[in-house]
């Protein structure tokens, strides 16, 4: 069976949903940051890079949202999440995964840990301040996408993008960049996508607030 290592509400949400909606068997494992346990020795022997998300399956070991998103959608094709028969579709949806990752992402990790980036408080400031201001340029790009009337990131039908838009659309307030409302169709996608049954079993399971 497989298994997901994620933490609360951290980017490993987006391929918990995932493997929700895809109606596999899978069991999941809570990595605890408060308590570092991304770092502890037992963890790095899975990942060491001591991040989440793991995807543990019968072949291996699988790290990185989109690849584990992509995998998800390819290995469950009949839970339609993802244009599995059109390659072009299928490398459009990962286009934007790959954006959300090495983009998005990594703009949000600069404001919730600069340190990362570079020493002192002065640089953990402007670092954040200019951060905020990329972030607003990212989230106004996803917003003209999600013109015209699209319920979801690529159209009409639901994709492995629209769990993963949703943690950055939720981290958003967390990081007082928000609210999201000031990008109103990407807070209507969150309240389409909170509103689905997986999405609430999910957010349950992890205890984190709609
Ligand atoms: N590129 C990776 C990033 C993974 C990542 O940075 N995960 C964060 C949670 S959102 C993490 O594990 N952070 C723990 C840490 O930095 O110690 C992906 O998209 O999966």
């Amino acid at each position: 069976m497989m298994k997901l290592y994620y933490s609360p509400g951290a980017c490993s949400l987006a391929s918990h949903i995932a493997l929700e909606e895809s109606g596999a068997e899978y069991e999941t494992q809570r990595v605890s940051f408060k308590g570092n346990e991304q770092r502890s020795a037992q963890y790095l022997m899975i990942n060491p890079k001591g991040r989440v998300p793991v995807l543990v399956t019968d072949r291996g070991i699988l790290t990185e949202s989109p690849v584990i998103l992509g995998y998800v959608a390819q290995a469950f094709p009949q839970a339609k999440l993802a244009d599995n028969d059109d390659r072009f579709a299928f490398a459009d949806m990962q286009a934007f995964n790959v954006f959300l990752t090495s983009t998005v992402h990594v703009a949000f990790t600069h404001v919730f840990r600069p340190t990362r980036f570079a020493d002192g408080d002065d640089a953990a400031a402007a670092m954040r301040a200019k951060a905020g201001e990329s972030i607003d340029d990212y989230f106004s790009l996803i917003e003209a996408k999600l013109a015209d009337d699209r319920p979801y990131v690529h159209g009409d039908g639901y994709t492995v993008s629209d769990p993963y838009l949703l943690v950055f659309s939720r981290w958003l307030d967390r990081s007082n960049l928000g609210p999201v409302e000031k990008f109103p169709l990407v807070a209507a996608h969150r309240r389409r996508l909170e509103d689905r049954a997986a999405v609430r079993t999910v957010l349950e399971r992890e205890r984190v607030s709609v």
